[in-house]
């Protein structure tokens, strides 16, 4: 593969020139995995920035449906999208991935957009990877806003929210109760809260719901990259189309209060540190996990438990075996 020619292809914005990189980096192989370096370093050069919107919420919240109705809004306003999708469940099957089609069907239609649904069966750690190098490679080609969704379960909140501008959290109308049931460290990530299906009978409640957000909102601590009145929590109805054009106008507003008070290029900087440190630190458990490393700690450990050895000598001689000098 011409990995230069590819490059020159992806700057140019060609969608099949940027599928093709994606599943070059999406590639577990050793050489696959050189030449996906050197794509990415060839396009670091381009220095162009995406605005990267994190998209959270529960399985069946309209996360899909959002996405379709305002990625469709921005196109209308001349923007390129790419939506990515980061599912970190190896239990859902090419389902979903044939769930979001179907529901991006019109934004899937428009040549200035671009999704790709997540490969399935996988560890967080690789999705990270792959989904950081995938944003890079759609900030390379020239995308406007890179919309990156993930079902809310575990981790995967986090590992999104470390690679986004923004990060929304998609909620349904909900009765008090339910309020407590979204974790304090998830909304303490939220830039924005999007009560969705604020429409027919829903929206009443829906209205409420936001009311009781926005409170809860409030009594969060004060963050430094917030301007007055952020984070916010409004009502939107991605079927009906409403209140994308007030939450678009909001999110420009934040990301260029941001941008004017340093915080976005001092983000994007702490964000970059962060994965470094991830990756060191997955590599580390990856020499961890080879049959050689395996066979040392269970024979090391064997001498432990009989107290031939102190637990910290036996862990000396392991690091010294995994880290030579
Ligand atoms: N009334 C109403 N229904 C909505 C709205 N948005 C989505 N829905 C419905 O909610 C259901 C789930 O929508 P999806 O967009 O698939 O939800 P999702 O969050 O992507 O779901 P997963 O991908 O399974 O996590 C569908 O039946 C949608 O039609 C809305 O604004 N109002
Ligand atoms: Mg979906």
């Amino acid at each position: 593969m011409d990995i230069s020619s590819l490059g020159d292809r992806i700057l140019k914005g060609e969608r099949r020139a940027l599928a093709r990189a994606i599943t070059l980096v999406e590639s577990g192989r050793e050489d696959h995995r050189a030449q996906a370096t050197e794509l990415l370093t060839h396009l670091a050069k381009s220095n162009r920035q995406s605005l990267r919107i994190g998209l959270s919420g529960t399985p069946g919240v309209g996360k899909s449906t959002f996405i379709e109705s305002f990625g469709m809004m921005l196109i209308e306003q001349g923007l390129r999208v790419a939506v990515l999708a980061v599912d970190p469940s190896s239990t859902r099957s090419g389902g979903s991935i044939l769930g979001d089609k179907t529901r991006m069907e019109r934004l899937s239609r428009e040549k200035n957009a671009f999704i790709r649904p997540s490969p399935s069966q996988s560890h967080l750690g690789g999705v990270a990877r792959r989904t950081r190098e995938a944003i890079a490679l759609c900030e390379a080609a020239a995308f406007d806003v890179v919309l990156i969704e993930t079902v809310g379960v575990g981790q995967s909140e986090t590992v999104v929210s470390e690679m986004s501008d923004l990060f929304l959290l998609l909620l349904a109308p909900a009765g008090g109760d339910e309020l407590q049931g979204v974790k304090r460290g998830i909304m303490e990530m939220a830039d924005m809260i999007l009560v969705n299906k604020a429409d027919g009978d829903l929206k009443a409640t829906a209205t409420r719901t936001c009311a009781d957000y926005a409170g809860a909102l409030r009594l969060l601590r004060k963050r430094p990259q917030d301007p007055e009145g952020f984070p916010k929590a409004m009502t939107v109805s991605a079927v009906e189309e409403h209140g994308l054009e007030k939450a678009w106008a909001e999110m420009q507003s934040l990301a260029q209060s941001r941008r004017e008070s340093g915080h976005w290029d001092a983000n994007r900087a702490a964000q970059a540190q962060y994965w470094f440190e991830q990756e060191v630190r997955a590599a580390l458990l990856a020499r961890l996990a080879t049959p050689q490393a395996r066979t040392e700690m269970a024979y090391l450990g064997a001498q432990v438990r009989t107290g031939e050895l102190s637990p910290s000598a036996a862990a000396k001689t392991m690091l010294a075996s995994l880290l030579p000098r």
